[in-house]
């Protein structure tokens, strides 16, 4: 095992990056197999770095280094004073869920730099006047459920019991898997942690755009993260046998869903900053010989402007309506996600861009179009995100990457930002 710290993290981030539910390729999915070997070897990893480890009811991998008591008394001018930040926790971590045939970077790389970086401190010598737990969200990407973020939902006690009804591809519920996760009694966690005992919530994350590759800069800030809106969307026809009903008796299911599927295409590129995707469809029954009677789809739209995606929400909402009534097509909805656009705080922020200059000499501020478990964690506590370049910006796939040259910048600026934060606050 290198002990660099880069090697170190690089290292990693390819063990881990075997780890997967579907040979050959890079799937995790929401308490799969895979996710409890995850969190063995991750949860080994924290171990080795000083922290002590738990999994949470919602699978959840919580590593948490105490304060060290020493640093949080004050020796000023002889008097010792507690520091403001006794008792508090700084929150670092991100998701160790995977999108299916992913890349080893989105979401491990938050949860494995901190503890590189907590390592390296702890190698230094250097203690922290105050705890800092690093967090490894069991679902942040919604692919078994289709709502994203139950693992950090989970930990600020905001998991919905609408949310428990929602189904993956085996009719199985969230509540039926998370019973099953916890022994046959699941109960709506609480909220981890007391707001007034946290710091913040720090997450870094590869950028998933290709902006500060363009920029020639390793490493970035976030001002917001995009809004964004899901759905599953079923369109009913009727079957029938594919060579003998005429065209024009037809109701078919899938060439409703597909010039809708083209008309939000075209909404969306004629409207500047909005994204529309859908990423998941179902044919039924799916036989060459059967005109589909029902198709059941994703829909994912998403804006920086919460106004304008509302706006484009009712637009192809609209779309949908002509097109059911033109084609003698029902359609039906359901929401499955949705979340306002995040600010990032300033204040936190401005702390974190602080050690971005200090290792890179400048700075550059961007919007997520990426969704990031800090939408849910804003609720709880300040957020602040470091974007890591990544090549061509690409992302949600097995050829996702990021140089050990940017890592090791990333790496630096998480060093500094703690000792900063520390120096700040013991005088
Ligand atoms: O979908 C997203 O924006 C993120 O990768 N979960
Ligand atoms: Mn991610
Ligand atoms: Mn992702």
């Amino acid at each position: 095992m290198p002990t660099q710290p880069i090697q170190r993290l690089n290292h990693l981030l390819d063990e881990l990056g075997q780890v997967t539910d579907e040979p050959g390729r890079l799937t995790r999915t929401f308490l799969s197999p895979a996710m409890g070997r995850a969190n063995q070897l991750v949860g080994r990893w924290m171990k080795e770095a000083g922290l002590k480890v738990r999994v949470d009811s919602v699978g959840n991998l919580i590593g948490r280094l105490e304060a060290n008591v020493g640093a949080r008394l004050v020796h000023a001018r002889g008097r010792r004073q507690a520091t403001p930040l006794q008792g508090m926790t700084l929150l670092l971590g991100s998701h160790l869920d995977t999108v299916r045939d992913a890349g080893r970077f989105d979401g491990p790389l938050g949860v494995l730099l901190p503890i590189v970086a907590l390592a390296e401190l702890k190698r230094r010598g250097v203690t922290l006047p105050f705890a800092v737990e690093v967090l490894g969200f069991s679902e942040e990407e919604g692919v078994r459920f289709a709502s994203a973020y139950l693992g950090s939902e989970g930990y600020t006690g905001r998991l919905s019991p609408a949310t428990l009804k929602l189904r993956d591809a085996d009719g199985i519920s969230v509540g039926e898997a998370l019973k099953k996760f916890n022994g046959g009694r699941f109960l709506l966690p609480k909220q981890a942690q007391r707001t007034s005992n946290l710091i913040g919530y720090v997450e870094v994350h590869i950028e998933q755009g290709p902006v500060l590759e363009q920029r020639g800069l390793a490493v970035g800030v976030v001002s917001a993260i995009a809004g964004q809106s899901r759905f599953k969307l079923t369109w009913t026809g009727k079957a029938g046998h594919a060579g003998t009903t005429p065209m024009a008796l037809r109701r078919d299911a899938l060439a409703a869903a597909a010039e809708f599927a083209v008309g939000v295409e075209a909404l969306a590129r004629r409207t500047r900053g909005l994204v529309a995707t859908i990423g998941v469809l179902q044919v039924s029954p799916g036989a060459a010989n059967v005109i589909p009677g029902s198709v059941t789809h994703t829909l994912d739209v998403r804006h920086a402007d919460d106004r304008l995606r509302r706006r484009a929400l009712m637009a192809i909402g609209r779309l949908a309506t002509q097109i059911a009534g033109r084609r003698g097509v029902a359609r039906a909805w359901q929401r499955t996600q949705e979340n306002g656009a995040t600010p990032c705080s300033r204040a936190l922020t401005a702390r974190l861009e602080r050690s971005v200059k200090a290792v890179q000499g400048k700075s550059l501020s961007l919007v997520s179009g990426a969704g990031h478990d800090g939408v849910v964690m804003s609720a709880l506590t300040p957020i602040a995100m470091l974007f890591v370049g990544c090549r061509d910006g690409l992302s949600h796939h097995p050829d996702e990457y990021t140089s050990p040259k940017d890592l090791g910048v990333a790496l630096d600026v998480m060093v500094d930002f703690l000792q900063r934060l520390a120096a700040d606050y013991t005088g």
